[in-house]
C-alpha cells in the first residue's frame, strides 16, 4: 500500500492535446492530494512502458489506439474484449472524455482529391506523415494495403506538417481530428470511404490498483467524464498553438469554467 505523500503520477505524449490533457487530469487529482505531471514522455510505446512499469498512474489515450496499436488486435475489437485483454497487464480503460481525436489524411483546400480512394490514381502526390504514423499498424501500412497507395511517404515531424503542406513542400499529410490547424489552414479532411480507421475516443488508461490508492483523486477523475467535446478540445488547442498559452493555463481556465461553474 503507497505511502499517504506518494503523489499520483500522470504521463502524457509529446503533441499539444496530450500536453494539455495531462494537465487537465494532475490539476484535477491536485486538489485532492499530491499530484505530478510527467509531461511530454515520448510516443505511444514509450508512456504505455512508462505505465506499465509504474513510473505514471494513468494517462490519457484513444481506443483505437489500445486496440489496434497496444493490444496489436488486427481489426477493431469491442471495449469488454479491450478491458480483458488489459486486465492481465494490470491495466484498466474508464472515463471517456466526451470526444474523439481520430487519425485522417488531408489536403490543401484547393486540391483536386476528396476521397482517400482517390489518393491512388495520384502517384505525383507527395504525401508527409507523422513518425508513429508511419509505422503503426493503424497508420500507413494497413491504410496503403486497402486503398492500393504506391506514393513513398516521408517522416514529419507534426508540429511542422502543416507548414510544409501550406508551403508545398509535400501535398498531403496525416491529421489528428482536433488538431486547430486543419480551419487555421483551411485544409480539405480526405473521407475515408473505406472506413478503414477506428474510432479514436479519449479515454483513461490507468493502473487497476489507482481507485484504491487513490480514492479521492479517482473520484475527481470521474467527474471529467463526458465533460469535453470535440469543439471544446479544438479550441484548448488553438489556445496553446495560435495563442501561445501554456498548457497549465489553458487547463486551469478550462477547469474554472467546466467544472467549478457548472
Ligand atoms: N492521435 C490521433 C492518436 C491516434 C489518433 C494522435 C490522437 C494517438 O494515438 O495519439
Amino acid at each position: 500500500s503507497a505511502h499517504a505523500e506518494e503523489p499520483l503520477r500522470v504521463g502524457s505524449k509529446r503533441f499539444t492535446e496530450s500536453y494539455i490533457l495531462g494537465e487537465i487530469l494532475t490539476q484535477t487529482a491536485a486538489r485532492t492530494g499530491p499530484a505530478e505531471h510527467k509531461q511530454g514522455l515520448g510516443n505511444t510505446a514509450i508512456v504505455l512502458g512508462a505505465l506499465r512499469s509504474g513510473a505514471i498512474d494513468v494517462y490519457l489515450e484513444y481506443l483505437g489506439t489500445i486496440d489496434l496499436e497496444i493490444l496489436k488486435n488486427p481489426q477493431p475489437t469491442s471495449l469488454d474484449a479491450m478491458r480483458a485483454a488489459l486486465r492481465p497487464l494490470g491495466l484498466g480503460v474508464a472515463v471517456p472524455l466526451g470526444f474523439s481525436n481520430g487519425y485522417a489524411l488531408a489536403v490543401r483546400g484547393d486540391a483536386e482529391v476528396r476521397r482517400l480512394s482517390d489518393l491512388a490514381a495520384h502517384l505525383d502526390m507527395k504525401i508527409g506523415l507523422s513518425h508513429e504514423f508511419l509505422g503503426r499498424a493503424d497508420g500507413w501500412p494497413g491504410l496503403a494495403r486497402r486503398y492500393g497507395l504506391a506514393q513513398h511517404p516521408r517522416g514529419l515531424d507534426h508540429g511542422i506538417a502543416y507548414e510544409a503542406l501550406a508551403q508545398r513542400q509535400v501535398d498531403a499529410i496525416d491529421i489528428y481530428s482536433t488538431d486547430a490547424k486543419i480551419r487555421q489552414y483551411g485544409l480539405r479532411v480526405l473521407d475515408d470511404d473505406k472506413q478503414y480507421f477506428p474510432r479514436y475516443d479519449a479515454v483513461l488508461l490507468y493502473r487497476l490498483d489507482v481507485p484504491q490508492r487513490f480514492p479521492q483523486a479517482w473520484r475527481a477523475i470521474e467527474q471529467l467524464q463526458g465533460t469535453i467535446k470535440a469543439d471544446d478540445m479544438i479550441a484548448m488547442n488553438a489556445a496553446a498553438e495560435r495563442d501561445g498559452k501554456s498548457f497549465s493555463t489553458i487547463a486551469r481556465d478550462w477547469l474554472a469554467c467546466k467544472v467549478d461553474g457548472s
